[in-house]
């Protein structure tokens, strides 16, 4: 049942938040609709809550540096040795997805804020060459999976509040990229609103709150809710691999990682890289007692993120990348039993109309705390949890800024690179310019091939590539 005025004032008068309604008598019979609806959205015990351990200070979890140490990681496909059988996982992997018991999922549920992008991330053309956007490069990696591996492979969209409709439109108009409008299903996550630093929800104009996504770690709570985990059991789904919609160089459904998820038995198993430098903004992969955890870059000690071992290598060298294999029963387990994921909390500047005055504060220092749950607090809750190394070059480069590291540019670079290599990988001579970046663009379109051994035997059905301008190579 809907909120009223007064049902509306009584619940909020229990947790002190009673401002939301002071302007109530100026709005039109639309905006107090939509008032109600936005306050209906949040969970107002939780948010007491939230406020209590802030003013009491138990502010998120920190864990003594002694207690840190490097999280243990299989090798990367290229260097690991006869003794790891990856090409049988490989096959054992490839085997689960055929028999359709793997689903993808995608989280493009974040505002792009940095990226100064104002729609839907996933919307965000990306291809070197013929700029198709994230969405569709992903699905065109799905489309060369299914086909692949002749299996249903569905994809789950996480949108939010903010972008669901307008990512459903435009894969509406795109004609779900040739998907399958009924291999495809959205849900969305849900929201929270930033609080002022003494704890009232701030009202971003008289009829709206300040509401924003409750973080990726609110896409497992959310599958639960919107049905998408029954619907997966229903189709048989025993895998579900999850991928960021900001890397057009993740691989939405890896059979080797998946292979090996299944050999060792794990609930939950995620691909890592090294660093770049001590300080990369990236999440760390660390062991913690005998579990797996991802400290932020903003929460590892300096000292320890510049540590090195014996060797000199760099202690703290598992970077998390947010691709991630889950088995179906664990994530029942922990969504089923309550919300065991924490809340971070985080100081931000969030433009408002002041609790007290109503009157329309621009901050130029943070004003408001937000609260957000991240997915790899999941983690720890595993009491099998895997981490596998890749590469750099061939998974990943995000789209995170509009320019300079992580930006589009950047990543279009990769793309280019990693096509390159893939190219002369299968004896197909690219020319560099003296940088080392290929003379010309070139794309590779996931529906065609994954990786280097997939483009081999793609390169074989197709004429030889004309390498004297740019090279796009797409599947017919
Ligand atoms: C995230 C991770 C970091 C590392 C890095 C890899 C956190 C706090 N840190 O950094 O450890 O893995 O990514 O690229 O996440 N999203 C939603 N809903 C939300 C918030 C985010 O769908 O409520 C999506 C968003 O669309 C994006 C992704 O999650 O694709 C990452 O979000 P971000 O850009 O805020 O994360 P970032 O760069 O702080």
């Amino acid at each position: 049942m809907g909120l009223t005025f007064d049902s509306c004032s009584t619940l909020l008068a229990s947790v002190g938040q009673q401002h939301l309604l002071r302007f109530w008598n100026r709005l039109d019979s639309q905006k107090q609709t939509q008032l109600l609806r936005d306050i209906a959205q949040v969970n107002l015990p939780l948010i007491a809550q939230l406020v209590r351990e802030n003013a009491a200070g138990s502010a998120s979890q920190v864990h003594p540096p002694s207690s840190i140490e490097p999280a243990p990681t299989l090798p990367d496909l290229w260097s690991a040795g006869a003794e790891h059988d990856y090409p049988r996982a490989r096959a054992d992997g490839e085997r689960h997805i055929r028999q359709n018991k793997v689903a993808a999922m995608i989280v493009a549920g974040g505002q792009g804020t940095r990226l100064g992008f104002d729609a839907p991330k996933g919307m965000f053309p990306i291809s070197p060459i013929r700029r198709a956007t994230l969405f569709q490069w992903f699905a065109e990696a799905l489309i060369g999976a299914r086909r692949r591996f002749n299996a249903a492979i569905p994809w789950y969209v996480m949108t939010s509040p903010v972008n669901d409709q307008a990512t459903r439109r435009t894969f509406a108009e795109q004609r779900f990229f040739g998907l399958g409008e009924d291999t495809v299903r959205f849900f969305a996550q849900g929201v929270m609103p930033a609080v002022s630093t003494d704890g009232k929800i701030l009202l971003e104009s008289e009829h709206r709150l300040a509401l924003s996504p409750d973080g990726h770690g609110g896409s497992l709570t959310a599958l639960a809710r919107s049905g998408c985990l029954e619907d997966m059991k229903r189709r048989g789904i025993e895998t579900l691999s999850y991928f960021q919609v900001d890397n057009p160089l993740a691989r939405p459904v890896d059979p080797l990682l998946i292979g090996l998820h299944l050999r060792e038995r794990a609930e939950v198993s995620s691909l890592t890289i090294g660093k770049a430098d001590d300080l990369e903004r990236v999440g760390n992969f660390v062991r913690i007692g005998d579990r797996n955890h991802v400290i932020e870059y903003t929460e590892l000690p300096e000292a320890l993120a510049r540590r090195r071992d014996a060797q000199g290598r760099r202690l703290f060298d598992a970077a998390n990348l947010s691709i991630f294999v889950f088995s179906l029963p664990f994530l029942e387990r922990i969504t089923g039993a309550g919300d065991e994921l924490p809340w971070h909390r985080a100081l931000k500047k969030v433009p408002c109309l002041d609790p007290i005055t109503g009157e329309r504060l621009e901050p130029a220092a943070p004003n408001a705390i937000k609260f957000e749950r991240f997915v790899f607090d999941a983690l720890p809750l595993a009491s099998r949890s895997l981490l596998v190394r890749g590469r750099r070059e061939e998974c990943f480069s995000p789209v995170k800024n509009a320019s300079g590291t992580d930006s589009a540019e950047q990543a279009r670079r990769d793309l280019c690179l990693r096509g390159a290599r893939w190219l002369e990988t299968c004896g197909v001579r690219v020319d560099r310019s003296p940088d080392g970046a290929p003379a010309h663009p070139v794309e590779i379109s996931p529906a065609l091939a994954a990786d280097a051994e997939e483009l081999r035997e793609a390169l074989r059905t197709l004429p030889p590539p004309d390498l004297s301008g740019p090279v796009l190579l797409c599947a017919s």
